[in-house]
């Protein structure tokens, strides 16, 4: 392992000025700054996945939050979506990303695989791998490995050529090779160990001059370390491979990613806290990083199948780059609590003492007297524990800080922070018929069609990824009499819709869980020639999974009429009229005569003009109308939107769509909306997007008549349900949008009064609140002159905002 130990660099920057290189390496408790051990909190924040006016500020919160290191993967098919021309402006400037981390004192871990996953289509491979003669991804295959070591040695000496190397004084200090290998390496029998030595050994060939890391692959070789990505590593890992390497948290999910017809995840803040402590102070844990910190929002056709363009959006940081709480702050001070251990964690002797069937203290005893414990409830029951004679009271399922083995800052259940509510306000609405145009799209028949095929061609290869959309096209002679005809076809996935002599006779779609679905439905053929068109529609490429070059996509049988037209002559039409002329460009759109708004009709181009909101705030479109397909602003794709795909709740998993700022000008802005559904543009809006609402919301079964506090049956003091409301700095609350003691219907996220209600309520409130930037009124019947309703369960929900 000693043969990438690398030597101390001294670079001379300018005319005096020295920056010295960090030598980082690692031991088996922690990676190594320049000799001495770390805790390190790490965050991705992928560059793509925001815009660059956005990087300085999320770095900043992030910083704010307590980490020291952004964690990002590097996006091959963005970076080299030809072979041999690069891109590397705008979104994909990755070395002025990197930059920035380091202008805000901040470390990096650079993940470039190049295979990522990352829910990015291809897993970030660029297409025209596909086409490679003889390819094989992600084993002991020559082409691969060749384009592999070509990608991997241009991204390594870019970073060697800005200096950001923490050897060279930059503030990258680890680096990934591969990603996850571990869940495909079975399929390539004995060519996937040989595969994994064969990455390690040309990563560390690269001489970068610090550590690499390989996640979810325990049988890393060293000097690569493995290490570990999920929920719960703490409990589910198997620990380093080496007792001479430290445990490294790659991906401690803060929630998990989003598909089409699924709802979020809401991971809590508690549950974060509690295994992220568990795992340093009882797997000796000393680098842990969410993912993700800033999800943001997968721009143009870039996510993987099914995937949603809201990107981890209940992360620390949301889509659009505020604070989500009480997530944010929880973990802020998790990470200053654990930080004030940090001595006694990394140099100290460790012992556990047992405190109770399912508590203990983990005790860290460090030199010069230096102690840290951490006392642990993993039962389900809160409890009372005695520890060095002084009674603790221990959540359930919690964790308490004590960097002094006596005073608790910290528990990961105990949470300070009010839950943040985002606030939607739409501020231009698009409701004119006469501000609206349309174009359109042409369903083709089989005589327009010049690619021709005796078979049904796979999508992905045929369409080469350029569009989303594939037409099938066929024309056959009806000779029976029958009226109705049934079609049954077979789709790999994502979406038919399904046209007969023009008309739409049907559509049908799969999920992230299984692509592959049946249309089937009953039309009228008309006795003679028949023309059929299937637009077969992909929602983004595989990601994950061995022999994604094998992967197909788009229609696989036709029968029609029980009869099998699946060898039969085809005609295909790769991509939309619409796409060809870049309709959604400036450019594009003035080439077209656009027609008058009628009403909502299928497969149509939808255009009109808005002039920027004033403020700063982040802008949102709300699409809630619309049905399927995607949207741009002046040229650029924000994305895919996919609206009448219900969760299990009935609700879109996505309404609002983030326009960043920067994609704007101040006046005349164009809006083109591409809709294969019957969506209805005049319901839209844009929204700008705040936390500036503040709500609190409290039940109690009989609220008592006491001031402050109350007294529990075991001798437990606890506090009256409040409403607590706090605006963010600098701001006060302006106004009481919503207020009911008594029994409302819902929630912070959407209400209504309810049968009982006291009158009082508002002014009570207003009373309490206005003009202050912070307020709190107890849920008690004294504070809301009696009781509205005795015998009924009641809530205080108070809806505010803060300006
Ligand atoms: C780098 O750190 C390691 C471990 O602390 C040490 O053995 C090595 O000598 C250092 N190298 C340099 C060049 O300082
Ligand atoms: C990558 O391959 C191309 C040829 O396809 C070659 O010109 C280039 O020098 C290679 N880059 C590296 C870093 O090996
Ligand atoms: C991979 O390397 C390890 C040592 O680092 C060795 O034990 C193992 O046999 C190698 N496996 C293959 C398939 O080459
Ligand atoms: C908590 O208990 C469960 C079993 O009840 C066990 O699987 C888990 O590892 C424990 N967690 C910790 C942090 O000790
Ligand atoms: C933590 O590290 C120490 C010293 O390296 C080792 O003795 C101990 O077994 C490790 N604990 C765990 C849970 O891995
Ligand atoms: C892709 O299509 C070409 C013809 O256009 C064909 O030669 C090739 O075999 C196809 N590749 C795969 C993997 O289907
Ligand atoms: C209908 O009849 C024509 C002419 O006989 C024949 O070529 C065609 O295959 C028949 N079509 C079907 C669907 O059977
Ligand atoms: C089918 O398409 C052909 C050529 O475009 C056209 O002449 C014919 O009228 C179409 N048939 C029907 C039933 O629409
Ligand atoms: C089948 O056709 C009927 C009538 O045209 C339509 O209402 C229904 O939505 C279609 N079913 C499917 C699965 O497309
Ligand atoms: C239809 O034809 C294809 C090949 O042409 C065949 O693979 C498939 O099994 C057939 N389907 C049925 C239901 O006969
Ligand atoms: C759409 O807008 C119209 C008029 O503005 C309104 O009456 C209707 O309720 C809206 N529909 C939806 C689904 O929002
Ligand atoms: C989807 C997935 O991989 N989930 C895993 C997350 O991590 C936990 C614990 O590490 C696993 O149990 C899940 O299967």
């Amino acid at each position: 392992m000693v043969w990438f130990w690398i030597t101390l660099l001294v670079v001379l920057v300018g005319g005096n000025a020295v920056v010295e290189g960090a030598n980082v390496t690692y031991d088996g408790r922690s990676l190594l700054i320049d000799g001495e051990r770390k805790i390190l909190f790490s965050g991705s924040i992928h560059y793509p996945r925001s815009t660059p006016d956005m990087w300085p500020s999320l770095i900043a919160k992030a910083k704010k939050g307590g980490l020291d290191v952004i964690q990002t993967y590097v996006f091959w098919n963005l970076h080299e979506p030809q072979p041999d021309q690069y891109d590397f402006s705008g979104r994909n400037d990755i070395v002025s990303f990197i930059k920035q981390v380091q202008q805000q004192g901040l470390y990096v871990s650079l993940r470039i695989g190049p295979f990522i996953e990352a829910e990015w289509g291809y897993g970030g491979l660029p297409f025209w791998l596909h086409d490679v003669p003889g390819i094989v991804f992600r084993t002991y295959n020559e082409p691969f490995m060749f384009h592999m070591q070509n990608f991997t040695t241009t991204i390594v000496n870019m970073m060697k050529a800005e200096k950001l190397f923490a050897s060279q004084g930059g503030p990258i200090i680890l680096s990934q090779i591969e990603n996850e290998y571990q869940n495909v390496e079975s399929s390539f029998h004995e060519d996937g160990p040989r595969y994994v030595n064969w990455s390690a050994q040309m990563a560390v060939g690269q001489n970068t001059g610090e550590p690499w890391m390989m996640c979810k692959q325990q049988t890393a070789p060293d000097p690569v370390i493995n290490t570990c990505n999920g929920m719960r590593c703490a409990e589910t890992w198997e620990g380093p491979n080496s007792p001479n390497k430290p445990s490294l948290w790659t991906e401690n999910w803060t929630s998990f990613v989003q598909g089409y017809g699924e709802g979020p995840n809401m991971r809590t803040a508690q549950d974060i806290a509690f295994h992220t402590t568990a795992f340093i102070i009882s797997r000796n844990g000393s680098f842990v990083n969410y993912y993700m910190y800033h999800g943001g929002t997968n721009f143009g056709r870039t996510p993987a199948a099914f995937i949603i363009t809201g990107y981890y959006d209940q992360a620390p940081l949301d889509e659009y780059g505020i604070e989500r709480e009480p997530k944010y702050s929880h973990l802020q001070n998790m990470h200053a609590a654990l930080k004030q251990c940090s001595q006694a964690l990394l140099y100290g002797q460790f012992s556990i003492v047992p405190l109770g069937q399912n508590q203990a203290a983990f005790v860290y005893n460090g030199n010069s007297g230096k102690c840290a414990a951490f006392l642990v409830n993993n039962g389900s029951r809160e409890a009372q524990v005695l520890y060095q004679n002084l009674p603790y009271t221990l959540p359930s399922k919690s964790i308490s800080i004590l960097p002094d083995c006596k005073t608790v800052v910290f528990n990961t259940a105990t949470v300070s922070t009010a839950p943040s509510t985002r606030s939607m306000l739409p501020v231009i609405s698009f409701d004119s018929p006469q501000e609206w145009e349309t174009y359109s799209e042409y369903i083709p028949q089989y005589d327009d069609t010049s690619l021709r095929s005796d078979t049904l061609l796979d999508q992905m290869n045929t369409t080469k990824d350029t569009s989303d959309y594939l037409w099938y096209t066929m024309r056959f002679q009806k000779n029976s009499s029958e009226t109705q005809s049934t079609l049954n076809v077979i789709s790999l996935g994502h979406v038919l819709r399904a046209y007969v002599n023009g008309a739409l006779v049907g559509s049908a779609h799969g999920a992230r869980t299984g692509p592959t679905f049946t249309f089937e439905n009953t039309t009228s053929l008309p006795t003679g020639i028949n023309n059929i068109s299937f637009l077969n529609v992909m929602v983004g490429l595989p990601d994950s999974g061995a022999h994604m070059e094998r992967r197909r996509a788009g229609l696989s049988q036709v029968m029609i009429q029980q009869e099998n037209f699946t060898s039969y002559s085809w005609g295909y039409q790769v991509g939309l009229v619409g796409e060809k002329l870049s309709l959604y460009t400036d450019e594009g759109s003035s080439k077209v005569t656009w027609s008058q708004y009628e009403n909502p009709r299928t497969l149509t181009w939808y255009k009109t003009t808005f002039d920027t909101p004033e403020g700063n705030e982040p802008i949102a479109l709300n699409l809630g109308s619309m049905g399927k397909g995607e949207a741009w602003i002046n040229g650029q794709s924000i994305g895919r939107y996919w609206v009448t795909f219900m969760t299990a709740k009935g609700i879109p998993s996505q309404t609002w769509y983030n326009v960043p700022r920067s994609f704007l000008r101040p006046n005349g802005n164009l809006l083109v909306l591409f809709e294969e559904e019957y969506g209805n543009p005049l319901n839209i809006s844009l929204d700008t997007v705040s936390n500036n609402r503040v709500c609190g919301h409290v039940s109690d079964i009989q609220p008592h008549k006491v001031n402050s506090w109350e007294v529990r049956d075991h001798n437990q003091w606890r506090p009256i349900p409040t409403v607590y409301l706090q605006c963010p700095p600098k701001r006060v609350i302006t106004k009481i949008v919503f207020a009911s003691h008594g029994n409302p219907s819902g929630n912070c996220e959407s209400y209504a009064l309810g049968s009982c209600h006291s009158s009082s309520t508002q002014q009570i409130v207003e009373k309490a609140c206005l003009g202050k930037s912070q307020c709190s009124i107890a849920h008690t019947l004294e504070n809301f002159g009696g009781d509205p309703c005795p015998g009924t369960f009641k809530t205080l929900l108070v809806d505010a905002r803060c300006e």
